[in-house]
């Protein structure tokens, strides 16, 4: 075993680039090629991948640091042969015979009469690689120097600038395209102000800075960013949130965390609009925080309590250290349900209140019905009763039946009951619509009914809409307690567990008695714990002698 350094290799013409990303940590074992640090300029970001495997002793950088070729990064243990002979392959990718240059190159230009053509310089060993973002607008006035394009291969992005100031005339290149070097990515008039949208610009002001030349100039420019390693087969989930080193700086400036900004670009990537949609929706949250209201917007689903409440940001932890990972994207409704959740958890002050209910003659009632109506097609499970139950108590209590608007209760005169439905692609919540006025038969039938539409994704929006109250039932599957989240703008919600029989003392001896757990969590702006005591008793009471349900 010996002692090794590991120093940044030769990336070409990026000098005092800050490290955006450490992902590598002390006690880790890193294969050579395995990323390291993540730097990023004003114009790229690239991974710096590890020349020699062995176990990292000390790491001689932190975030922010700005390094150099040369600079040592990680103090190594390494296996003597791996000492060896250093295989750094990052290095070798940089274009051997390129003179140095800007960090990412002019585009190659050739100049037919005052139109130039903005061609794909050098860059470097990436090839086949997607055009992910078009910065430039047909029409517009360009500057110099300014990004045309964003590329990105599997490890690093890169912005593609405009060589000449001009009007853009035409651009050949559309979102998802592969470029390679030498490939045409549009037209630009030099000189002259951007042409009014409808009207073509005829007089085009003299070529400033290029020469008109018949054929294309075939010198490169400059080479661009040196490519980094081929990634390795698992990469580090630390990795970077996908966007661009534009947005990245953007979002740097404005202190927004692109690790909680959801992407609505190609493959889920951040754009500008993103970042700022995110900062307009956590300066609403900041300013709604104090307000009392539970209600549902649309422009707070990202809301992102740390960045209103300044705790610290998630950790980010490469899992592949650890052994074999997958990603599996969250579904879309996965995405909406946990924004919800999310937010009510975090608006609403909730407390769950436990009690039991004994069901011994309510289920002897269920089996009995299920049995005379089984050729109906009718099935009775308990979840029918309880939806029931809960009317009653929601009559009785009248503020578990409520929304929080501002300063007032909305209390409603309808009994809308929602039940939490597992389905493939994630929760879903149904509504029973008008509960109060139906008997356990049709709420069975609609139990089924609406079940399978949400197993099936094929709930209408109206099917889900208007609910009072929700009662989410793990019955079928167990446990005993559990505390359910509040779906806002509801107050309260029940969580049912699965029943079992238990011995309960009647006075004088132990008898078995079914009994159902129950899981009562409301909103504490609006309920007081006596309330929801007196709520579950009274719910209790009414699954223990169903015939309360008419009183
Ligand atoms: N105790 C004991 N058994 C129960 C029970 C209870 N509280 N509730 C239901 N069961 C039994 C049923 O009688 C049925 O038994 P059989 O198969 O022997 O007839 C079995 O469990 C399955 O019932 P079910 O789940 O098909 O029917 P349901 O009406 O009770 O529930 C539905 C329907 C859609 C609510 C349920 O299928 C479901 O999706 N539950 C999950 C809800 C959920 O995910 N909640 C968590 C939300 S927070 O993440």
């Amino acid at each position: 075993m010996s002692t090794m350094q590991i120093r940044v290799p030769d990336i070409g013409d990026f000098s005092d680039v800050a490290i955006i990303e450490i992902l590598v940590a002390v006690g880790d074992t890193i294969r050579p090629e395995q990323s390291l640090v993540t730097v990023e300029s004003d114009k790229a970001s690239m991974e710096i991948p590890a020349s020699h495997g062995g176990q990292v002793k000390s790491i001689a950088v932190k975030l922010g640091d700005k390094i150099n070729q040369g600079d040592v990064l990680l103090e190594i243990e390494a296996a003597d042969s791996a000492a060896a002979p250093a295989p750094v392959t990052v290095a070798a990718a940089t274009p051997a015979a390129a003179p140095a240059a800007p960090m990412v190159a002019a585009v190659v230009a050739a100049v037919v009469a005052e139109v130039v053509e903005l061609r794909v310089p050098n860059i470097g060993d990436f090839k086949d690689v997607a055009v992910i973002e078009i910065l430039a607008q047909v029409g517009a006035q360009i500057e110099a120097e300014q990004s045309l394009i964003t590329v990105e291969s599997d490890k690093a992005s890169m912005e593609i600038p405009a060589s000449h100031a001009g009007v853009l005339q035409s651009l050949a290149v559309k979102l998802g395209d592969t470029i390679n070097v030498g490939d045409l990515i549009g037209t630009v008039l030099l000189g002259g102000a951007a042409a009014p949208s409808a009207a073509p610009v005829t007089a085009p002001p003299a070529p400033a800075t290029v020469q008109p030349q018949a054929a294309a100039v075939a010198a490169v420019a400059a080479p661009a960013v040196t490519p980094v390693a081929p990634a390795p087969a698992v990469t580090s989930s630390a990795a970077l949130a996908h966007a661009s080193p534009s947005v990245r700086k953007f979002a740097r400036e404005l202190g927004v965390p692109l690790d909680k900004v959801a992407g609505s670009g190609e493959k889920g990537r951040i754009t500008q609009a993103d970042v700022q949609s995110f900062t307009r929706s956590v300066m609403q949250d900041a300013t709604q925080l104090g307000a009392t209201q539970a209600g549902f917007t649309a422009q707070n689903a990202n809301f992102m309590p740390e960045n209103v409440l300044q705790v610290a940001p998630a950790p980010q932890v490469d899992f592949s250290k650890f052994g074999a990972t997958e990603r599996k994207a969250l579904s879309r409704i996965q995405k909406i349900s946990g924004a919800n959740l999310h937010r009510n958890w975090v608006r609403i002050p909730h407390v769950t209140n436990h009690d039991d209910a004994d069901i011994t003659e309510l289920e002897a009632l269920r089996v009995q019905l299920n049995a005379e109506n089984a050729k109906a097609g009718v099935k009775v499970t308990m979840l029918a009763f309880i939806i029931k139950a809960c009317v009653a108590a929601l009559q009785k209590f009248p503020q578990f039946n409520a929304s929080l608007d501002g300063e007032e209760l909305v209390l409603k005169k309808y009994f809308h009951i929602g039940f939490a439905a597992d389905t493939p692609n994630g929760l879903m919540v149904p509504v029973i619509k008008d509960a109060d006025q139906k008997g356990i038969l049709q709420i069975s039938r609609e139990l089924a009914e609406l079940s399978a539409k949400a197993r099936e994704g094929k709930l209408s929006p109206a099917e889900m809409q208007g609910a009072c109250f929700t009662v989410s039932s793990l019955g079928g599957i167990g446990g005993t307690y559990f505390t359910p989240i509040i779906n806002a703008p509801e107050v309260a919600i029940l969580g049912v567990c699965k029943s079992a029989m238990r011995p309960v003392w009647d006075g004088a001896a132990f008898a078995p008695r079914l009994i159902l757990p129950l899981s009562l969590s409301w909103d504490h702006r609006v309920i007081d714990g006596a309330a929801a005591a007196k709520f579950n008793a009274y719910l209790g009471q009414v699954l223990a002698d169903f015939r309360r349900v008419m009183l």
